[in-house]
């Protein structure tokens, strides 16, 4: 391998013409432009970094305010990509000053001889794609252009700092200072007074070590943060300790996490832990000073549930009015206005501790909005205050910043990157842009980036693009580029995560809100560091979905641009946690559950069931027996903790069917799911225990769905029930009994029924519709278990049965309808086709297409997140049918 350096090729490479031509060029030589230039060179590339500042650091050689460190532990904020590496630096500090991590980046940079690569004090002026060399121009505001096949953006994410937006900045006479570009000499402040504007990370970590020198510090703060204590000192032992012991493993654990850290997210909910348990767990975290373990430690729905996160928060906001002495500064420095963990929560040292200094002030912006700034200080509109020193932490244009607003962009047939992105920033794994070939970035918008550890996602970007760049060289293309379908994809994808998280509640720079006319959007992935990871090498795995290759091809020997490979499509097309769920079951490879026999499936699934997260508390549960239609069945009823309209009832009863085929399932199998739409709905569930194929085939379970549905209603009173028409629901097979029950209620004079939920039914009996084919395996209910389902239940000559396949059944005079189905589901165009011929024989229906969704998206609660939508949609129309109003009570789970 050639290991050719920048510098040294000037002379011969730029042919005369003044132009620097290299394989690649980079933006940048902080943590990601030292790796990417390390690993392009080992790979045979010849490689330029153009960095706009005298020296290597990026992000860290900028900030260097006093307090500035990074927030991730040392041990994990460290490359890995080399063992001898990570064993011959040691860092002195659980979290480093900016100082220790410049002097390592140094260090790395020495090692792997880097600078002669690097074109300091270089800023790209201008990049224009030539399609016909398949290259980038780059002009520089420093020494020669450069010409490159590929120019890869690695300009960090917090580089670009936001202007003041302040009306007279330039009016004031002190001295003016941003934390994003601290002056390299000693900033003298002792016996000053010093405004700061900004209460972000680093005005967190300013204002103290500023309040220690100056004669008064007053701080203007437009809005509080959650923050707690660093604990800053040695390393953790426990945590150097895991790390000692096998650290292949243990940086393997932080590739594959959630957040670059090996930390898994905490399994339980706040509502199955005593108030107790989650103080003691608070005060654990609260102890470990990391920001990683507040966030995913404390409880599942910390960071995708408003009420528990609430719960999170208030532990917060009541340890800073213990510290803090003042009950007015206390309260304006506790956060009220958006989630913890929804913007970025800060470490501490001595922060709040410095509000009880005689000499610092807290303005409170809120109250009193800065008006402008004069030759003396701050006005704001009831005071003025006159300073010697204001510092700007007023943060910055994060994430695309760097990218846009650096230098003009123009990308195939013209595009420019500002246009392209001028609603809000569009990539591919956000590595990619559709229209500008051969260009990546690393850490862009679309990928983890700051919502993880930076190295890790840093050195995963890196490997990602240097690979494909060695494949591309290999097989002899040029160039490489998203196809719109797959950007198109990622952007839905990305919008699906981020509807889990609380991110989207928060206005923040993680969804371009610092930024006066940005466009708004969350813009990292928030899906998570390993599930990313695994997106990305399935990527490659699948023939480079969702990219354009383009080459010379070899027969014409003209150079000209022929040979082309496209691989189009969407990379993810399921919702993230379903997506999540099937690759665990995957992973758990197991047999066929038809393999079992009828009585192994049912204890396979009963103890799959006790593996889920048990139902949520409602106001009563409790189990009887009705008559069925010969001999008793059993019952579950569960019954809300308010009325349906906020009183103490009656309350309307839905009976319930569960789901399993007609062979499987009982009340214990869709107890979450009956809890979570009693809690939505207000209303009573009863669970019906009817009997199971094969023991008791066609028409069983129909003939004691209906004789169930008789005797709720006869004893509707006693059960505490509202007098009038009942509601009717199942899933699956379960909506298959529901639908009969609902075509047998009208032929056979009653009961009344005032609507049927029909969620993923079964309502015929050929398997010959699309959806039978599209997902006939791989979404957990497959096709082969549909047919071994049917043979238990139902012979041939049964099947045209209205009782089981109710869509040859007479459709008109039925009560009116919901379905449910679900994109990647057997059952789905089946369920599809009930509701359309419902709704031609004029019974009023409603249906929900539920977009990446699986057969148990909706019944698996607390798993599978994203189906809280459905459900909402569901228990909105039971309460219609019921003709009630909208349920207060229950939010959206992710709201
Ligand atoms: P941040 O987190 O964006 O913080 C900037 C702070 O400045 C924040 O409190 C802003 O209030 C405040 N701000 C911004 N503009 C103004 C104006 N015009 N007037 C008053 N106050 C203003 O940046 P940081 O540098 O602290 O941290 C960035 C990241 O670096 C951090 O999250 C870590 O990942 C490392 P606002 O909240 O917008 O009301």
């Amino acid at each position: 391998m050639p290991h050719a350096s920048a510098s040294e090729t000037s002379a011969s490479e730029m042919g005369g013409s003044g132009v620097q031509e290299v394989d690649v060029a980079v933006v940048g030589a902080g943590f990601a432009g030292l790796y990417l230039l390390h690993r392009l060179r080992r790979a045979g590339f010849t490689a330029v970094a153009l960095e706009s500042a005298d020296d290597v650091g990026g992000t860290w050689y900028w900030n260097r305010y006093p307090g500035a460190r990074c927030d991730i532990q040392t041990t994990d904020y460290s490359y890995t990509f080399d063992p001898e590496l990570e064993s011959a630096w040691k860092w002195s500090e659980k979290y480093a000053t900016q100082p220790e991590i410049l002097r390592y980046l140094g260090f790395v940079a020495d090692r792997y001889d880097l600078r002669r690569d690097i074109r300091f004090g270089t800023q790209v002026a201008t990049a224009t794609w030539d399609e016909a060399a398949h290259r980038w121009l780059l002009t520089t505001s420093n020494g020669a252009p450069v010409c490159c096949r590929t120019y890869i953006m690695a300009s960090g994410c917090l580089s670009s700092p936001k202007p003041p937006e302040i009306e007279g900045v330039d009016d004031f006479k002190g001295e003016i200072y941003f934390t994003g570009r601290w002056p390299r000499e000693e900033v003298k402040l002792a016996g000053k007074r010093v405004a700061i504007i900004g209460t972000g990370s680093s005005g967190i970590q300013v204002i103290p070590m500023i309040a220690e020198q100056a004669a008064h510090t007053t701080v203007f703060q437009r809005t509080p943060n959650f923050a707690f204590p660093a604990h800053n000192g040695p390393s953790p032992v426990d945590r150097v300790a895991l790390l000692e012991k096998d650290r292949n493993d243990y940086r393997e654990q932080a590739r594959w996490s959630l957040a670059g850290v090996p930390l898994a997210r905490a399994t339980e909910f706040s509502w199955q832990l005593s108030e107790a348990e989650r103080r003691d767990r608070f005060e654990k975290a609260l102890a470990a000073g990391d920001l990683v373990v507040m966030l995913t430690q404390l409880w599942a729905d910390q960071g995708v549930e408003v009420e528990g996160n609430a719960l999170a928060a208030d532990l917060i906001r009541e340890r800073i009015r213990s510290i803090v002495k003042d009950p007015e500064t206390a309260d304006a420095l506790t956060p009220h206005d958006h989630p913890f963990g929804s913007k970025r929560p800060c470490l501490e040292t001595n922060y709040y501790t410095t509000y009880n200094q005689p000499n610092v002030t807290l303005v409170n912006l809120r109250q009193e909005p800065i008006k402008s700034i004069t030759a003396s200080g701050i006005k704001t509109d009831r005071r003025t205050f006159d300073v010697d020193v204001i510092v700007f932490a007023t943060g910055f244009d994060a994430m695309t910043g760097a990218i846009t607003a650096v230098h003009p962009i123009t990308g195939r047939g013209g595009k420019s990157m500002s246009d392209a992105w001028a609603g809000g920033p569009q990539t591919y794994l956000g590595l990619t842009v559709d229209g500008f070939p051969n260009l990546f970035m690393v850490t862009g918008p679309g990928s983890p980036s700051v919502l993880s550890n930076m190295v890790v996602s840093i050195e995963q970007h890196a490997d990602w693009v240097v690979d494909r760049l060695i494949a591309m060289r290999e097989a002899g293309f040029t160039a490489i580029e998203a196809t719109e379908t797959a950007q198109a994809g990622w952007a839905r994808h990305m919008a699906d995560c981020s509807a889990l998280t609380l991110h989207r509640l928060a206005n923040t720079w993680y969804t371009g809100a610092n930024v006066p006319g940005k466009a708004q959007g969350v813009m990292p992935y928030t899906g998570g560091v390993g599930p990313y990871r695994a997106i990305c090498n399935e990527v490659v795995s699948r023939g480079l979905l969702g990219f354009k290759l383009t080459g010379p091809n070899p027969s014409t020997g003209s150079g000209q641009a022929v040979a082309e490979q496209c691989n189009d499509g969407e990379i993810v097309r399921l919702q993230p946690d379903v997506r999540l769920v099937l690759n665990m079951l995957a992973d758990m490879n197991l047999p066929p559950l038809e393999s079992f026999g009828a009585e192994g499936a049912r204890d396979f699934v009963a103890q799959f069931n006790a593996t889920r997260p048990a139902g949520r508390p409602v106001g009563e549960v409790l189990d009887g027996m009705l008559d069925g239609a010969e001999g008793p069945l059993p019952y579950r009823l569960y019954r809300p903790a308010t009325g349906g309209d906020g009183e103490g009832g009656p309350h309307p009863i839905v009976v319930y069917f569960h789901g399993g085929g007609w062979v499987l399932g009982d009340a214990q199998s869709d107890d979450p799911f009956c809890r979570d739409m009693c809690r939505r709905t207000g209303m009573i569930f009863v669970s019906v225990g009817y009997r199971h194929a094969p023991e008791h085939r066609f028409p069983t379970a129909a003939e004691d769905g209906y004789a169930a549905l008789r005797w709720i209603a006869e004893h509707a009173a006693e059960l505490g029930g509202r007098p009038g028409p009942l509601l009717v629901a199942g899933w699956s097979a379960g909506g298959n009994i529901a639908a009969v029950t609902c075509q047998l209620a009208r032929d056979r004079g009653g009961p009344p029924i005032a609507g049927q939920l029909l969620v993923c039914p079964v309502t015929d009996c050929t398997f010959d519709r699309p959806s039978y084919n599209e997902n006939a395996t791989g979404y957990f209910l497959t096709r082969s278990l549909m047919y071994w389902f049917w043979d238990l239940y139902c012979s041939p000559a049964d099947r045209t049965d209205s009782r089981v396949s109710p869509l040859r059944g007479k459709l008109s005079g039925l009560p009116p309808a919901f379905v449910a189905t679900c994109e990647f589901d057997p059952l789905r165009d089946e369920g599809i086709a009930y509701a359309e011929a419902l709704a031609a024989a004029g019974v009023p229906v409603e249906q929900l297409q539920a977009r990446g969704h699986f057969h148990s998206s909706f019944t698996m609660v607390d798993v599978v997140l994203t189906g809280v939508d459905g459900r909402v949609k569901m228990a909105e129309a039971l309460r219609r049918f019921a003709g009630q109003g909208l349920q207060e009570a229950m939010p959206r789970a992710a709201e």
